[in-house]
Order: C-alpha cells, then sequence, then structure tokens
C-alpha cells in the first residue's frame, strides 16, 4: 500500500491516467491525495472529477483556486470564462453532486503525521498546526447553507498581512488567498500577487514563501503544495516539496510516493 500525492491536475485526465499508470495505483490498495486544482484550464474537468469521485476513500484533496472558481460559478458569483473549459462540467446532470462533495474538502491536511498539503503553501508565520485550525475554520463557512454568502467575499488582495484580529469576511479572504494563492512574500509577511515568474526572475524585493524564516515551522515537519508552475519544484529545500510543474502548459504532471519521497513525473509529450 502506497500513498502518493499528485500536483495540480487542472483538467488535463489523459495526464492524470498516464502518470498513474506509471506508477501502477492500484485504487483498492493505495491512497491518491491531490494538492488541488483538481479543474482548471485543461480540456477534461468532467472525465477528472468522474474518476477522482469514483475513487471514494482511496481518494482525498485540497481545494485550490480554480476548485474554488468553480464554486463561485455554480454559486453565481462569477461567470466563466471561454479558458475555464468548465461548459461540459457546467452542463452534467452530476454537476451538484460534484460541488457539494468539494465543499467538504479542506484548504489544508495532514498526509501523514509531519507532511502539510496545501495548495499554495505554509504562510510563513503561521505552524501546521495553525494552517489545519485555519483550514477548518474556513470549512465550516463553505459547508453551512449560506455557504454562497461567504464565497462573494472570496475575491480581493487584501488584507495582505496576517493578525489574529481579523475577522468575518477579511479573516476568510486572507486565509483563502494564504493557502491557495500565496507565491511570494514582501516586507517580511506580506502576500504579493503581483509575481507569478520563477523565484530568479522576481523583483529582488520578493521572496518566496518557503525561504522566509518560519520559526513555527520544525525541523522535522513537510509541506507539500503545488499552484506555482513556473517554480517548477525547485525550492532547493528537502521540506518543501512542489509538485505544480505546469502539464497544462504542455510542461509535466508530478507525483510523490510519500514513504519513499520518490517523484515521478510524465511530460505532456508522452
Ligand atoms: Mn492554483
Amino acid at each position: 500500500m502506497a500513498t502518493y500525492i499528485v500536483g495540480d491536475i487542472q483538467g488535463c485526465f489523459l495526464g492524470l491516467q498516464k502518470l498513474l499508470n506509471k506508477v501502477h495505483f492500484s485504487p483498492i490498495n493505495d491512497r491518491l491525495i491531490a494538492v488541488g486544482d483538481l479543474i482548471g484550464r485543461g480540456t477534461q474537468p468532467l472525465e477528472t472529477l468522474d474518476y477522482l469521485y469514483s475513487l471514494e476513500n482511496s481518494f482525498d484533496t485540497v481545494l485550490g483556486n480554480h476548485d474554488l472558481n468553480l464554486l463561485a460559478i455554480f454559486a453565481g458569483i462569477r461567470k466563466a470564462k471561454p479558458n475555464d473549459n468548465l461548459d461540459t462540467l457546467l452542463a452534467s446532470p452530476k454537476l451538484n453532486t460534484y460541488i457539494n462533495w468539494l465543499r467538504l474538502k479542506p484548504l489544508a491536511l495532514l498526509a501523514d503525521q509531519d507532511t502539510l498539503v496545501t495548495h499554495a503553501g505554509l504562510y510563513p508565520q503561521w505552524s501546521v498546526k495553525k494552517a489545519l485550525k485555519f483550514s477548518l475554520e474556513v470549512s465550516e463557512q463553505l459547508q453551512a447553507e449560506d455557504w454562497k454568502e461567504s464565497l462573494a467575499y472570496m475575491y480581493g488582495n487584501q488584507p495582505s498581512i496576517w493578525q489574529k484580529s481579523l475577522q468575518g469576511s477579511q479573516r476568510f479572504r486572507f486565509i483563502v488567498n494564504a493557502m491557495t494563492r500565496m507565491r511570494f512574500i514582501v516586507n517580511q509577511n506580506e502576500l504579493d500577487f503581483s509575481c507569478k515568474t520563477p523565484p530568479e526572475l522576481a523583483p529582488q524585493e520578493l521572496t518566496p514563501w518557503f525561504k522566509v524564516i518560519n520559526k513555527k515551522f520544525k525541523s522535522n515537519q513537510r509541506v507539500v503544495f503545488g499552484h506555482w508552475a513556473s517554480l517548477n519544484g525547485d525550492t532547493y529545500n528537502s521540506q518543501f516539496i512542489g509538485l505544480g510543474t505546469g502539464y497544462v502548459w504542455e510542461q509535466n504532471m508530478t507525483l510523490l510516493n510519500l514513504s519513499s519521497s520518490e517523484i515521478c513525473s510524465v511530460n505532456f509529450q508522452d
């Protein structure tokens, strides 16, 4: 029995199949965890969700920004754009089932005792324990009857600095942004959303979140994340494992074997 963590799928069902075949994934014996953005810019969102949903308890995921975007479109907060490629999914009779299934998914989960999975990463002022607590806060709102009202406040870049005293929509938005959209930090603790480049091409004042010293992060802990395709997983630090490698941009889809720490990838061309 193996536990695999897969990077951003973004509706690329063929890529996911190639990757799972490559490691001989067995839905009966193995477990699959995703870093979020199950759907996104890829052309097979419905096939992707059909498959992942069918895995039942062998599958778990955290939510990514594209998954939340789907919830917002369903809730009537956003309109689907042509490049969202969501037409087949939005027209599916299974849409309601998948929406309610996604609403149960957290922003952060523990893959094992010391391994945190989130879509974008761990905000440098938070411990793993705090990230899990804040994920729970957001989940409670996503699972509440008035979840559409909470989601309506999701969009926006402010507040950009965490404060314990944040409340209501501001607190909700910061937690969602930190766990699903973060890449760079500016001025030690401020989320920056202007830059999506690899770290070496970024303005000097921007620091990748995983290079900001986090005093609450322990030496035996790991963070597994996706989202930042241009990073290509290159954190140069074994405590931060980036699995977002841009298959949807004709690059690679990547998976981690949790117990052996082995990485396996397939290329768009494969
Ligand atoms: Mn993302």
